[in-house]
């Protein structure tokens, strides 16, 4: 039996008004060099190029520029943070993967990318997108990998659920959840999202707003200290 996502039907009301807040750009990053100063807890949407990520992001906040979304895949070319109110941060990543910008240019990226989920002593989690067409591919591994040796909270979510047929929906799911066992940081949820059609956005704003609170952190108007 696939786990059913109203599990956060408490968080619905709390997750809507979290990503009613305002939300603005604070600091693009190229590398881990250029990071911003750390500040309030962050959430990350890492996932391979043209996946979804700049897409999902404006999704969340209902906004339609926010991110800047391309049919070229490479369009988010460093880390872009937000502010969403006072006491979040999002943070949107570069896509891994894609070659087309220059080998030297997507090891570099690819570098600062692990580097900041890796290292970053404020990052909540990390939300990993995966293409719901295809489901998970070998990249998306070396994350998982990447992040359960980092100990590193994450979750998986499928994108582009519109364009997967509904006798697929289900398998997909499965498939994914199947394969996080024995995958120590990964939560063991998985949300499939449209970000054209708007299906999933509720759940993962409730998810947002749950590990919020769960941690302690924005809802309460405080800092987690990197011990928690
Ligand atoms: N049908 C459909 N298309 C989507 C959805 N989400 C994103 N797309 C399309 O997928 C393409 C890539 O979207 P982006 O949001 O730019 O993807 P990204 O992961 O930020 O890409 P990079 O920044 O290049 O890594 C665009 O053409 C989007 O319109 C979705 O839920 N459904
Ligand atoms: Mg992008």
């Amino acid at each position: 039996m696939i786990p059913d996502p109203t599990d956060d039907d408490a968080f619905i009301e709390p997750g809507r008004k979290l990503f009613a807040q305002p939300c603005d750009f604070i600091w693009g990053a190229a590398g881990t060099e250029s990071l911003p100063p750390l500040g309030a807890p962050e959430i990350a949407f890492a996932g391979r190029s043209n996946v979804g990520k700049s897409s999902l992001l404006n999704a969340l906040t209902n906004r339609k520029t926010l991110a800047r979304v391309s049919h070229t895949p490479g369009r988010t070319q460093q880390l872009n943070f937000f502010t969403l109110g006072d006491g979040l941060r999002l943070v949107d990543m570069p896509g891994y993967g894609y070659a087309a910008v220059g080998r030297a240019k997507v090891a570099a990226w690819t570098e600062g990318i692990r580097a900041y989920l890796r290292g970053r002593p404020t990052l909540l989690r990390v939300y990993l997108l995966v293409d719901g067409r295809h489901g998970l591919k070998p990249p998306d591994s070396d994350t998982m990998d990447d992040l359960d040796r980092a100990a590193v909270s994450y979750q998986i979510i499928l994108t582009k659920r519109d364009e997967v047929k509904v006798a697929e929906r289900e398998g997909r799911i499965a498939a994914t959840l199947a394969a996080l066992q024995r995958r120590p940081a990964a939560h063991p949820d998985v949300i499939f999202t449209s970000s054209k059609e708007g299906d999933g956005i509720e759940s993962l704003r409730a998810a947002v707003a749950r590990l919020l609170s769960e941690r302690g952190g924005a809802a309460s108007g405080k800092m987690p200290s990197p011990s928690d």
